[in-house]
């Protein structure tokens, strides 16, 4: 389904591009690398994101806090025991200049290392009704399998706080300037992503979140 080149790239950095994807063929990729999960509880499986001011959006959502400024670094799904593997958006509306998709690479803050350090650092996940506490970064079949939201996730202890405070400003290891048609397929478990501050222009981008198979 994904091209070589496409695979070989996020497999190296943690993400790729497709260009020119109609809509119909954006639901075949999704439906092919994992199980199209809905965001919310009876949520409809694609999320059509638009930028929304603060009093605009749905309520503890990261528009309901950032609105129209630059989002913070997050996972999507951090709350879940089993985030979504895949994060897919498709870009219906987007000129040259609305806001970019940035990614950090987790491996980007240590590689080999990084896997067994930060394995050992906890975060108090909260949830709606619930909260437990998870390592930021774990192994799930073989995989790396990261967590992070500022509005879900709090690091516990001073270690962890020292460590996971540098992940707020690390740079991005790919920004990427949105195409109409282009498709950004992001590995959720390894990287982190936000959305740069929005513009004046017009921005829609469909998302679809997929989950392993294999779990
Ligand atoms: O619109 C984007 O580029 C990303 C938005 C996002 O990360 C989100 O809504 O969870
Ligand atoms: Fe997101």
């Amino acid at each position: 389904m994904l091209s070589s080149i496409a695979i070989q790239n996020l497999l190296s950095v943690g993400f790729c591009v497709l260009r020119d994807i109609d809509a119909s063929r954006f639901i075949e990729i999704a439906s092919a690398m994992g199980t199209p999960t809905p965001t919310r509880r009876d949520g409809p499986v694609l999320d059509v994101l638009t930028p929304k001011r603060e009093q605009d959006a749905r309520p503890s959502t990261i528009s309901a806090h950032y609105g129209l400024g630059e989002f913070p670094w997050h996972s999507d799904g951090a709350v879940d025991k089993d985030p979504p593997r895949y994060i897919l958006m498709r870009a219906g509306t987007v000129t040259a200049d609305s806001a970019t998709t940035d990614i950090l690479d987790l491996r980007s803050l240590g590689e080999g290392e990084m896997l067994k350090k930060y394995s050992r650092l906890s975060l108090l996940v909260s949830a709606r009704n619930f909260s437990y506490v998870a390592p930021f970064v774990m192994r799930r079949n073989g995989v790396m399998c990261a967590k992070w939201d500022p509005l879900r996730t709090t690091p516990t202890g001073k270690r962890a706080e020292e460590f996971l405070s540098e992940v707020p400003t690390a740079p991005p290891t790919a920004v990427h300037h949105w195409q109409p048609s282009d498709v950004l397929i992001i590995d959720n478990w390894r990287c982190l992503h936000r959305r740069s501050a929005a513009t004046a222009s017009p921005r829609e981008i469909h998302r679809i979140v997929v989950k392993s198979r294999e779990d």
